[in-house]
């Protein structure tokens, strides 16, 4: 991986220092089948999948200290990607509007880890996340340090179907 954050794919993160400029103000995001077929999800429709609330998630921000706890709430990636996905996938890819970016596995979502189910969230303790806070976020329990996968702006959900040989 190079060090110019320019350059380089969403999916490697470029920075630990997190961009203090959200990128915009609409939470709508693209979500690309395993067809390569593309449509917009907007909050409502997120809010129309079952709720799921995950306590005691934390930011842990890298040389900015740690921010939490915090109850998320959102759907499940799993949740998103099987209403709108029929074909067989591995993985899938979150991508924010401002070149950051997550890899999820579909191991992980199908067998979440114990601090609880990988998120798409669009509430914290309560309240509809505002434009600072991310909008839709994935949040990843799981992960205690960096913050990296904590991917806020998510505008655009990529699957990946099943590479055949
Ligand atoms: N879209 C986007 N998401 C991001 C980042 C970013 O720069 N852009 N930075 C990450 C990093 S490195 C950190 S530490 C956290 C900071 O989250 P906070 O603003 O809620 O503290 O967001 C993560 N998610
Ligand atoms: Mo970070």
């Amino acid at each position: 991986m190079t060090g110019d954050h320019k350059t380089t794919d969403p999916l490697q993160p470029h920075s630990h220092e997190p961009n203090p400029a959200p990128p915009g103000d609409d939470p709508t995001f693209q979500f690309v089948g395993a067809d390569g077929r593309s449509h917009p999800v907007t909050v409502a429709e997120l809010r129309g999948l079952p709720e799921v609330s995950v306590p005691n998630c934390y930011i842990v921000s890298t040389g900015h200290g740690t921010s939490g706890p915090f109850t998320f709430t959102g759907a499940t990636l799993l949740a998103v990607v099987q209403a709108f996905c029929a074909e067989p996938w591995t993985e899938v890819e979150v991508i924010s509007a401002d070149g950051f970016g997550n890899r999820v596995y579909a191991t992980e979502l199908r067998k979440p880890d114990s601090a609880g189910p990988i998120l798409l969230a669009y509430a914290m303790d309560g309240q509809l996340l505002n434009c600072a806070q991310g909008l839709v976020r994935l949040i990843v329990p799981s992960e205690r340090d960096d913050a990296l996968r904590q991917v806020k702006w998510v505008s655009e959900v990529r699957v990946v179907g099943e590479k055949r040989p």
